[in-house]
């Protein structure tokens, strides 16, 4: 199993690629970190400094590894945050090719757009994701913005998430998962949804047989950074190659990753208590967000031995 993962680098801290590497690794996966940008830091920071990868300059990479037959190599490739329309475009290129080196790659996109209401990359990714990458992907784990962006309407009951579930199924993938919404009448929690097309082929139409589950758990993200990314990673590995993957596989993965990202998060949370608070007293911003550093490498073990919380399947 080896994945193609193409999101950004960190010299400080656990975001992108920082976030996803180490527990795919520990999970059995070989990783070739494809970098999109290089910043010192993640950009909650005060300031952060840093270079984003131009298209012509992706593409180059990718030649290279064309050019020693590597491309047909993976079993997965996974994307995260792209800041450039020029970079998504190449991406969804070089999908296209993958497909056809090794028709059983599994597509897994993570969608990365914005949180809470707020766009955080140029609005002309939206279409290219939209009408394009959503086509060729196979796995997609919108958040509940980001759901509410490739649907046009908003996310806020358990009704309409089965609805947006069924409508992002069409714009192409079999498996989706949106990550996290906050529903009416029920603050404090947060919600995942998740899907699978049964009975197609992973590359035909969906199947009109559609199963879901749903989870709930306490409210935590916003808080941290890079939450997203490290889910997706988990996500990944727990749900293996998609050519395999059932309802049954679907549910034990979203019931595992959850209960990772839960002892992360209550490990980051304690680990952080002390030392956010004393920056926060003295409106110190930067030891403020290392403070809530993922604490990814403290929770090796944890990681590499998941167990599962409880799901509920959708009607
Ligand atoms: N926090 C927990 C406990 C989760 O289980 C998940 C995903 O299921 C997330 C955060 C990820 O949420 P987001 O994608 O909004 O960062
Ligand atoms: O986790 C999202 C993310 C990814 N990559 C970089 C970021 C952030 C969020 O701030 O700054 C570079």
């Amino acid at each position: 199993m080896s994945v193609l993962s193409i999101q950004s680098h960190v010299v400080h801290g656990y975001v992108g690629n920082k976030a996803a590497t180490f527990p795919l690794q520990l999970l059995g996966f070989d990783v070739d970190p494809l970098n999109t940008v290089q910043f010192s830091n993640h950009t909650g920071y005060p300031v952060f400094r840093g270079e984003r990868l131009e298209g012509t300059q992706f593409q180059t990479l990718v030649e290279g590894l064309r050019l020693n037959g590597l491309l047909g190599a993976y079993s997965h490739v996974l994307t995260g945050y792209v800041g450039r329309p020029s970079s998504l475009e190449a991406i969804c290129d070089l999908v296209e090719q993958l497909k056809q080196a090794r028709p059983s790659t599994t597509i897994f996109v993570d969608p990365v757009m914005g949180d809470e209401g707020k766009l955080y990359v140029p609005s002309e990714l939206l279409p290219i994701y939209r009408d394009k990458l959503l086509r060729l992907s196979h796995i997609v784990t919108p958040n509940s913005f980001e759901a509410e962006l490739l649907t046009g309407a908003p996310v806020r009951t358990a009704e309409r998430a089965c609805e947006a579930l069924r409508q992002i199924h069409a714009l192409g993938p079999r498996v989706v998962i949106i990550t996290s919404a906050e529903l009416e009448g029920d603050p404090g929690r947060l919600h995942l949804f998740a899907s699978i097309s049964e009975g197609g082929s992973a590359d035909g139409p969906p199947a009109p047989s559609v199963r879901g589950i749903t989870i709930s758990f306490a409210k935590r993200t916003g808080w941290f950074t890079g939450t997203g990314d490290l889910f997706a990673a988990l996500m990944l590995a727990h749900l293996g190659s998609i050519g395999d993957l059932t309802f049954e596989g679907l549910a034990a993965g979203c019931e595992k990753a959850v209960w990772t990202m839960q002892q992360v998060l209550a490990k980051t949370a304690e680990a952080a208590a002390e030392e956010a608070a004393s920056a926060e007293r003295v409106g110190d911003g930067a030891a403020v967000a290392r403070a809530r550093e993922l604490r990814i490498v403290q929770s090796r073990d944890l990681i590499m031995a998941p167990q599962r919380v409880a799901s509920r399947a959708l009607a």
